[in-house]
């Protein structure tokens, strides 16, 4: 195998025996497999598209195929099997279509090549990333190819909840069918990657405006971080259709409603706060599980990464099940909606009705609901406080937590920031200081949670506000320092959005992508001014 999508991939070159993550060396085969076949079925529907005959079932079984190849989405190899073999047989009647109306395809192995599960294996050891022999072609194709991924598992959020749109598909499509063009240039495909980020912020925004349709502006909210005495299901992962029926299921029957990580920002949406039920959120960012699942002592349920495959000796595996485009091997999984009905959750109702009350590890409340209405509301109490010389500077601290002792760093930098700065976070970033006693400036806190990695879109918003209401020609001169903490590939389609918005000077931690190659890098760094972190100390002398 060989992955390197992630920022905790084996000693910061690629995994190669198995993944940090947990993932075994078939299921990275599969993986890539099915990467391949989604690429040829783009190949295929985009060549439709140009006669105006794409079909959108194809569109949106690519989002879920290409969504649960994310870090921590998927470990069930059955799963991924159906998924490979589903899109060959819809490859196959789209070959068809184009045939019937004298559509020229491509003629390359994405499109042409059908084989037998039993051959899946052989068929994937010929397909993985390095069948790229040249390094920087390789780098960009995969800068482009995880922009994608981040790019398809925001717009499967926004489908779930009704909102799709063809343009992102396109946009997808074509991205999937020129990265597997042997002879594209370098220069094409960092055009490509910026029109990721574009594709990003469309997604991102879409998303957004799903999820305040359906549930209203986040608003500010304190969040119990303690617990009750019924038993208790703890949702994780970013679905907000999901949070939603799976609240309105279990009402009034004695399981309370508890979110883990990502599912944090819930809490913050008006539609959610009429659950006497939901009574708040357990522990911390995905990587904690091990030991917080255990104490939750009731059922689990991941809707989205992030899914850490549980220990042998864990005695919560049997209270797993996953939905959507998560799965972990031996859970059980949730099917999708059929014909407009919700999903059916009564399986972990009845089975956390038998778990004995969660166990409580904290007590007390944080603080969140940041997203652009809600800031925007504020905007004059913030920009008299940047005028007055209260507020010196915002830190954007978006993006992902993760295990590596190297993201103390970021607990440190916040706790070391000048009593004059601001935080603006979105994503499970937060987790490493949104705990901290760091005040607040005239009744600002001084960390802003937007919500959802997603939610990066919120910060968009927000400085594109305060760039108007300063008079400022150019988003850079606000003054705002971006210090972002990615993982896996949503924060790489959230990174490729900033970058198509024309911020400059983002710092990427705790280290920069191992697959970004040495040139590459060097016109990321020449042309946007990407850069890494050093220490606390040198990194607030020189940014703040
Ligand atoms: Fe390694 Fe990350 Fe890939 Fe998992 S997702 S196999 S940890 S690079
Ligand atoms: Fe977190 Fe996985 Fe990335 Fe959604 S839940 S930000 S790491």
């Amino acid at each position: 195998m060989f992955c390197y999508q992630c920022q905790e991939t084996a000693q910061g070159k690629g995994c190669t025996i198995k993944g940090v993550c947990g993932k075994e060396p078939q299921t990275a085969a599969l993986m890539d497999l099915l990467l391949y076949v989604t690429r040829g079925e783009a190949i295929v529907n985009s060549a439709l598209r140009e006669k105006g005959m794409a079909d959108i079932r194809i569109s949106r079984q690519l989002l879920d195929a290409l969504f649960c190849t994310i870090t921590n989405a998927n470990f069930d190899d059955n799963a991924i099997k159906e998924r490979i073999e589903s899109a060959l047989a819809m490859k196959t009647d789209l070959i068809k279509i184009a045939k019937k109306h004298s559509i020229v395809l491509p003629n390359c192995d994405e499109v042409n090549f059908f084989i037998h599960s039993s051959d899946y294996e052989k068929k994937a050891a010929e397909v993985g990333i390095m069948t790229e022999i040249n390094e920087d072609i390789r780098s960009l194709k995969q800068l482009v190819a995880y922009g994608i991924k981040g790019a398809a598992a925001y717009a499967e959020h926004a489908l779930n909840l009704g909102y799709e749109d063809e343009a992102i598909y396109a946009m997808i499509e074509n991205a999937l069918s020129k990265i597997s063009r042997k002879d594209i240039s370098a220069d094409e495909l960092t055009g490509l990657a910026l029109g990721m980020g574009e594709c990003g912020v469309k997604a991102m925004a879409l998303l957004d405006k799903a999820n305040t349709t359906f549930f209203g502006n986040p608003e500010i909210t304190k969040v119990n971080i303690g617990v009750s005495s019924n038993p208790g299901i703890l949702i994780s992962g970013h679905d907000l259709k999901d949070m939603e029926e799976l609240l309105e299921q279990t009402a009034g029957t004695g399981v309370d409603i508890y979110t883990h990580s990502e599912m944090l920002p819930a809490h913050y949406y008006p539609a959610f706060k009429k659950y006497p039920h939901f009574i708040g959120n357990y522990g911390n960012a995905w990587w904690k599980q091990r030991e917080e699942f255990e104490s939750f002592n009731g059922v689990i349920l991941f809707t989205t990464n992030c899914l850490v495959p549980p220990l042998k000796s864990a005695t919560y595996t049997n209270r797993i099940y996953t939905t959507g485009s998560a799965g972990l091997a031996g859970a059980k999984h949730i099917p999708a909606r059929k014909d407009g009905k919700p999903k059916d959750f009564s399986a972990l109702i009845e089975h956390a009705k038998k778990c004995l009350p969660p166990k409580e590890i904290e007590k007390g409340e944080i603080i969140g609901g940041f997203a652009h209405n809600q800031v925007l509301a504020l905007a004059d109490k913030v920009v008299d406080a940047v005028k007055s010389g209260a507020i010196k500077k915002f830190i954007v601290m978006a993006g992902c937590d993760g295990r590596m002792k190297s993201r103390e760093y970021y607990t440190d930098f916040a706790s070391a920031l000048p009593k004059d700065t601001v935080i603006l976070t979105a994503g499970c970033a937060k987790y490493r200081y949104n705990k901290l006693p760091l005040g607040d400036i005239g009744g600002i806190p001084r960390v802003l949670d937007a919500g959802q990695c997603n939610d990066s879109y919120s910060l968009v918003v927000i400085a594109l506000a305060l760039k108007e209401a300063f008079g400022l020609e150019n988003v850079n001169e606000l003054p705002i320092v971006y210090n972002i903490a990615w993982y896996e590939q949503k924060a790489v389609i959230v990174l490729l959005a900033l970058l198509s918005l024309g911020i400059k000077n983002i710092h990427l931690g705790p280290t920069l992508p191992a697959f970004l190659s040495p040139n590459v890098t060097k016109v990321l760094v020449e042309n946007f001014g990407i850069g890494g972190t050093s220490t606390v100390i040198e990194d607030i002398k020189n940014w703040i």
